[in-house]
């Protein structure tokens, strides 16, 4: 995988579409841009130029917009041409086989992203801000890659890798030069600087905890008595009609899913079967698949038909609604509320709604995307989430400068000391890639798209 390959690969998903793009690196690109655009004159940098893209017989293959960025200046490093032609797969693959006659290799996925890493252009966590950003599912997502893209975690690194370096220069010290000529200095100084260090890097390492709810998304189980208005509560979620509503108990057998609109997590709500006693063998089995639903969902929307008295609900289901992971549905308010509701589940917020149609869905979303928040499942808005890759090594960081610390009390270990500070200091340059680890980096750009 060589940087003086000129590599090519389409940056669009194949499939028809107004217009599909292909990316050209490397050191074949001047040529490429004379031959296959028949231009005597190179092209004019970072300017839109169409052209005729002809294939080594001279055929004309598609018109195309071109694209030029110089060697240094370009996203990769490298010199890059970007053809913007029509989104016809046929028409994509001519181009990308011809570019491939013509001397250039395959795209490996995420290589331009990884070139662009090699030379220095961005850092190892810029990188993953790329990736997050094709891969986000939700707003919440698409946020926290930006701020990747932008560097801040980067700029958190390099402000952590000082002030340990300032840190473990004064232990250098003590060992470089014997203790008589730093009468002053107490090797132990540096402890305060570590165990603050210790604390910040073990907090930013927890918020990978929201890793998985941003990448995977969250699920939130629909749970009650038949007839309470489950089904009713999932399509005003959903904003369409997914599941069956009827004036009928026991109408939802087999579990629903569909995705909920408008939050700022990709969020599935599960629509489940009511559970009541006795019923038939396939309303109990639909029952048995509700609880597991309910077991295993992040979140729960227990929904409850406020007209009638309070549901008798299976102690299975009881025990899963955890107050904090858990929303009462006070449904059907436009009748009258039956009054043994309000000593219902008194330690669980509750929510009043009318599901007969869309007119609540707005509310019950934003106090459902709320109640993740507080319920620790979900990042708030202006929280920096940093990935389980960023936690591990922030985790070794913050374990080595604990030791770090331990070495300085007495008996005062400086050299152990120093070395702990060395160890962290590498963990660090592991999150922004100052290290050289081949096998991390190729797993870490497999993942990427090809063409990115
Ligand atoms: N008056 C009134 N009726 C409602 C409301 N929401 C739902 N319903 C009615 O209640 C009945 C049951 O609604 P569903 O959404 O099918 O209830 P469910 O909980 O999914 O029922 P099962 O699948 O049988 O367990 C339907 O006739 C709905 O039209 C409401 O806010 N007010
Ligand atoms: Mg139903």
């Amino acid at each position: 995988m060589s940087a003086s390959d000129t590599i090519v690969a389409a940056a669009t998903p194949s499939g028809r579409s107004a217009l599909a793009v292909v990316r050209i690196d490397g050191p074949l690109v001047p040529s490429l841009s004379a031959d296959g655009l028949g231009r005597s004159a190179p092209l004019t940098e970072r300017r839109a130029t169409t052209a005729v893209w002809r294939d080594m017989k001279g055929e004309p293959v598609d018109q195309v917009v071109a694209v030029r960025w110089a060697a240094g200046r370009s996203f990769t490093g490298g010199d890059t041409l970007e053809l913007t032609c029509h989104g016809n797969p046929l028409l994509v693959r001519r181009i990308v086989e011809d570019v491939l006659a013509r001397g250039a290799r395959m795209a490996e996925p995420g290589e331009f992203t990884r070139r662009a890493f090699l030379a220095g252009r961005i850092d190892l966590t810029q990188a993953e801000g790329v990736a997050g950003l094709i891969h986000a599912t939700g707003e919440r997502a698409l946020a926290a890659a930006r701020r990747l893209l932008a560097g801040e975690l980067g700029r958190l690194v390099a402000g952590w890798s000082d002030r340990l370096l300032t840190a473990a220069a004064t232990l250098e010290a003590h060992i470089d030069f014997p203790e008589e000529d730093l009468p002053e200095e107490d090797p132990r100084g540096p402890a305060a600087a570590l165990a603050s260090l210790v604390s910040e890097l073990s907090g930013y390492a927890g918020t990978a905890r929201h890793d998985a709810a941003l990448r995977a998304g969250l699920r939130v189980a629909v749970v009650g008595a038949p007839n309470a208005g489950k089904s009713s509560l999932l399509n005003a979620l959903a904003g369409s009609a997914r599941a069956l509503v009827s004036a009928e108990a026991g109408t939802t057998r087999d579990w629903i899913e569909a995705p909920v609109g408008g939050l700022p997590l990709a969020v599935t709500a599960v629509d489940t079967a009511g559970l009541r006693d006795g019923g038939g063998a396939v309303e109990r089995a639909g029952m048995e698949r509700s609880l597991e639903q309910a077991e295993s969902a992040h979140f729960l929307l227990l929904v409850v038909d406020a007209s009638a008295p309070p549901p008798a609900l299976p102690s299975r289901l009881t025990s899963a609604l955890v107050p904090g992971r858990c929303l009462v549905v006070s449904n059907k308010s436009d009748l009258p509320e039956h009054p043994a509701q309000s000593a219902f589940m008194p330690d669980i917020p509750r929510i009043k709604a009318c599901l007969l149609d869309g007119r609540d869905a707005e509310r019950i979303r934003s106090r459902l995307s709320e109640a993740l928040v507080a319920a620790d499942l979900a990042p708030g808005a202006e929280e920096l989430v940093v990935s389980v890759r960023h936690a591990d090594a922030l985790r070794r960081a913050a374990a080595a400068l604990s030791d770090a610390r331990r070495h300085l009390s007495a008996p005062v270990q400086t050299e152990l000391a120093a070395e702990k500070c060395r160890e962290a200091l590498d963990a660090l340059g592991e999150i922004v890639g100052r290290i050289d680890n081949e096998r991390m980096l190729d797993k870490l750009f497999a993942s990427f798209c090809i063409g990115k």
